[in-house]
């Protein structure tokens, strides 16, 4: 891997705070991508370039972020066949969130977002890494150590409960 195979891309500099934790979880599993700001109502013109170049520059999916009328995943799946993550964040324009989900989930059949939940740009970076791995061994088994991780940590905490009583956690 010598070029960035993933595109994070966000409606607003106001939604760094959010898809940085995708770009975070990119770094910890060694995925190269490239990330940057592009606005469906702000710059179309820089979306629809973006898109219709993505995969010829490398790239093998996209993890797109907006809020409020969140158009740009959709958008940008309309523009490529690399698949596209859509990240639903709770901007300073959403109502309640749910306008953002909505405007991201709820797409037409034959162009597909796949919709993670509310500001949930973790699973987002996570979700393109398991997209990655599908032809990366490395990847894969970086993804198997991650998950293992998760799996640990809970076998751990039940084995704290049954020596110590689950309240012994309520102080923490
Ligand atoms: C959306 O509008 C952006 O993705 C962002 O979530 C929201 C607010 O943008 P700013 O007004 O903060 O630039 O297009």
């Amino acid at each position: 891997m010598s070029k960035p195979v993933v595109g994070i891309i966000m409606g607003s500099q106001s939604d760094l705070k959010i898809m940085r934790e995708a770009a975070e979880i990119l770094e910890e599993l060694e995925i190269l991508f490239e990330i940057t700001i592009v606005s469906a109502h702000r710059t179309p013109e820089r979306m629809v370039s973006y898109a219709s170049s993505a995969k010829a520059r490398g790239l093998k999916v996209i993890v797109a972020g907006a809020g409020g009328a969140a158009h740009l995943p959709g958008m940008v799946a309309s523009l490529t066949s690399l698949p596209v993550i859509g990240v639903p964040i709770k901007s300073t324009n959403s109502i309640d969130g749910w306008d953002s989900v909505l405007s991201i989930l709820q797409m037409p059949g034959g162009v597909p977002v796949a919709t993670v939940a509310l500001n949930g740009a973790k699973n987002a970076g996570i979700l393109a890494a398991q997209i990655i791995g599908t032809a990366n061994e490395v990847v894969a088994t970086k993804l198997d150590t991650y998950k293992h991780n998760l799996r640990d940590k809970v076998e751990a905490q039940v084995k704290q409960w049954e020596q110590t009583g689950w309240k012994s956690d309520l102080t923490k």
